[in-house]
């Protein structure tokens, strides 16, 4: 059973919009309904899934979607944000899906929040270079304007992409995602050509008539490990890597200092796509999981959220004491919510549209799943805070709908609202699926 908290949420303004997240490749399954993607290759290579298994199957979402859509009409949310897969969208007949999604989400009174990329590039598009060649950011476009074409007459709201910042440094960087390259700086086109292929997007968005589009950006406060200028140092540049390398080219039109010195390429041609990256957004979306204690290079390799962070780094991450941490090794720390919200409120000033959290969430086993409810209770305050200092925050996400395939870690992270068996593939809600029931009546 749902406990409420103690004190009630406190209200979000009218108008505040409150939805769940998923992806295509975490919980579609069907994969021989669709084209390969660079998951599928990734994942049949040995020792790269923690549990060996695969997203064959995952929810089967494909098969059991009415189901899914149920699911979040009960739950009271107002939009569901999901991926579209590119692979699958090259298929025959793999759009039609899609359609009937929509529409299903339609009859529930749920609006759809498609995400035009979250990491499942067609294998196709990978064997002509993926992200590292120039011309996927056009072919991507080219796609965007199919599914836009498609689903434009019921879809008002559309993300480009997710997390560029992960999908460089864990896929094409460090190599413990698809497609597994280890390219370490040298992975920085592909966050480049990611960023193009956003700023392309909008424009083929916009050329269709969409008029409610944003990006889904992975940020979280970067937090010295102490006062001194070595570890001041690493945390400013672990700043620029995972906040500053993918919010200033989009906000501002252009990558920030000890970056720009990086990116490879004519400073002309850079200059070129930064315009075209920085094309207007309607709000800007953030997913956010934790703050990172950041300190100098300690050349050892360290154990990171799930991953094995090399020596050669020019930072070391360091834990974080004194807060609970999740199944994942996360910590949970709601106040780092405010403070990266007002950071950028303070950085990008009117620059920064509206902000909407893309994902918010945490991986704990069980159904009585009491401390899922305390992370989403004191984040959802902590968002609070940040709309009281008078930041712009228009809604809120959680991550996820439904336990699912956690990527690297395979079925091992549950982040779901529903717990999902994946012998029998029965979905039952859990003890924070009826807390946020609750809260969502009481917001009206
Ligand atoms: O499951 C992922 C999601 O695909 C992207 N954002 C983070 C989530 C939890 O790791």
């Amino acid at each position: 059973m749902a406990r409420m908290a103690t004190n009630p949420i406190p209200q979000f303004p009218a108008g505040f919009l409150w939805g769940v997240s998923t992806s295509a490749h975490q919980i579609e399954g069907a994969v021989e309904e669709r084209e390969p993607s660079v998951w599928d290759a990734f994942t049949d290579g040995p020792g790269r899934i923690k549990d060996g298994s695969t997203a064959a199957v995952a929810c089967d979402h494909y098969h059991r979607y009415r189901e899914d859509v149920a699911l979040l009409r009960e739950l009271g949310v107002g939009a569901y944000r999901f991926s579209v897969s590119w692979p699958r969208v090259l298929s025959p007949g793999g759009l039609d899906f899609y359609d009937r999604l929509v529409d299903e989400l339609g009859t529930a009174g749920v609006r759809p929040v498609p995400t035009l990329f979250h990491w499942d590039l067609p294998w196709s598009v990978e064997e002509a270079g993926g992200w590292l060649n120039r011309d996927t950011a056009e072919r991507f476009a080219e796609y965007v304007a199919v599914v836009v074409e498609r689903l434009g007459d019921r879809v008002s709201r559309w993300i480009t992409l997710n997390e560029p910042a992960e999908h460089t440094l864990l896929g094409h960087a460090l190599g413990t995602h698809a497609p597994g390259r280890q390219l370490m700086f040298d992975a920085l086109p592909a966050a480049h050509h990611q960023l193009l292929a956003h700023g392309l997007a909008v424009r083929a968005l916009r050329a269709a008539g969409a008029t409610d589009i944003g990006i889904a950006n992975s940020h979280g406060p970067a937090w010295p490990a102490s006062d001194d200028p070595a570890d001041l140092e690493a945390a400013g540049f672990y700043d620029l890597l995972l906040n500053r390398l993918f919010a200033d080219p989009v906000l501002l039109g252009q990558y920030p200092e000890g970056i720009a010195e990086l990116m490879p390429g004519d400073a002309e041609d850079v200059a070129a796509d930064l315009k075209v990256i920085a094309e207007p957004l309607d709000w800007y979306g953030i997913n956010y999981y934790a703050p990172t204690k950041v300190g100098a290079p300690q050349g050892t390799e360290i154990e990171f959220g799930g991953f094995t962070l090399p020596a050669e780094l020019p930072f070391s991450v360091r834990e974080i004491e004194g807060y609970p941490v999740t199944d994942f090794g996360w910590p949970v720390v709601p106040e780092a919510l405010t403070e990266l919200l007002t950071s950028f409120r303070d950085h990008y000033g009117d620059r920064l549209p509206p902000v909407v959290i893309t994902e918010n969430g945490c991986s704990y086993e069980g159904l009585d799943d009491q401390e899922r409810i305390t992370f989403l209770d004191g984040h959802l305050r902590a968002l609070h805070r940040a709309l009281e200092a008078g930041v712009d925050v228009r809604g809120y996400f959680v991550w996820s709908l439904l336990d699912n395939f956690e990527w690297a870690e395979g079925y091992a992270r549950r982040f779901g609202l529903v717990h999902v068996n994946f012998e029998t593939l029965e979905r039952t809600p859990k003890a924070s699926y009826g807390w946020l029931r609750e809260v969502l009546r009481a917001q009206g």
